[in-house]
């Protein structure tokens, strides 16, 4: 299926850096097959998987890929955010999927950078094109139990600098191991409902 297929299905996009589990995250909301990376980078473009009233768009990864000059990462950013942008009227949600075991270690060194940790740039950007965003912290299984609570913290705060007056949906997963997949269903169904939008047919 490529995007112009459904021309009139909203868009629920699944967003993130590259090997956060975004595709494993798809895969096992939907049972469908997309395409779960080994190594990162390894999706390149957007996976569609038609989940009813709803498309459901996995996007390639962004941000540091093995193997890759930083003009080629940089030119990847420019495409994912020019064809966000050119779909922005048909996003209904969006989901920022992200290594909740990483985000602190990438905060902390973008930030001693000077530079907006991608992630961040990534919410508030999302926050600006889609009525609704939702964050995933996912890989939470490579975090010990006693570390989760004040790493989502550590999460809640940066996310709550960015964009201000919003108070962060964060929804804990490990997607790989099934965990809080239900939760995020849930999640994603109520926010549509909210919106009196229908059910997606996961
Ligand atoms: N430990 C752990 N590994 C995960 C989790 N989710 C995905 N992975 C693994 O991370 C790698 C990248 O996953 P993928 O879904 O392709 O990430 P994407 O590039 O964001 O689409 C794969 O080897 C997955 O099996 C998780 O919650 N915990
Ligand atoms: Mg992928």
């Amino acid at each position: 299926m490529n995007p112009g297929t459904d021309k009139d299905k909203p868009f629920i996009v699944f967003a993130g850096r590259s090997n956060v589990g975004k595709s494993s995250t798809v895969r096992e909301l939907t049972g469908k097959k997309v395409r779960i990376g080994k190594r990162p980078g390894s999706t390149k473009w957007e996976q569609l998987v038609d989940v009813g009233p709803f498309v459901i768009v996995d996007l390639a990864g962004f941000g540091y890929m093995a193997g890759q000059s930083k003009t080629a990462i940089e030119e990847m950013k420019t495409s994912l955010i020019q064809k966000l942008e050119k779909w922005s009227e048909r996003i209904i949600l969006s989901v920022l999927i992200t290594d909740i075991s990483l985000f602190r270690t990438l905060f902390e060194r973008w930030d001693s950078r000077g530079e907006i940790p991608v992630d961040v740039e990534f919410y508030s950007f999302l926050s600006e094109i889609s009525p609704e965003v939702i964050i995933v912290a996912n890989k939470s299984d490579k975090l010990r139990k006693k570390d989760l609570p004040k790493e989502l913290e550590f999460m809640r705060e940066k996310m709550r600098k960015a964009v201000p007056g919003v108070e962060p949906r964060i929804i804990v997963t490990a997607a790989s191991k099934r965990d809080g997949i239900d939760d995020l269903r849930k999640a994603v169904e109520k926010t549509l409902e909210l919106r009196k939008l229908p059910r997606p047919q996961w």
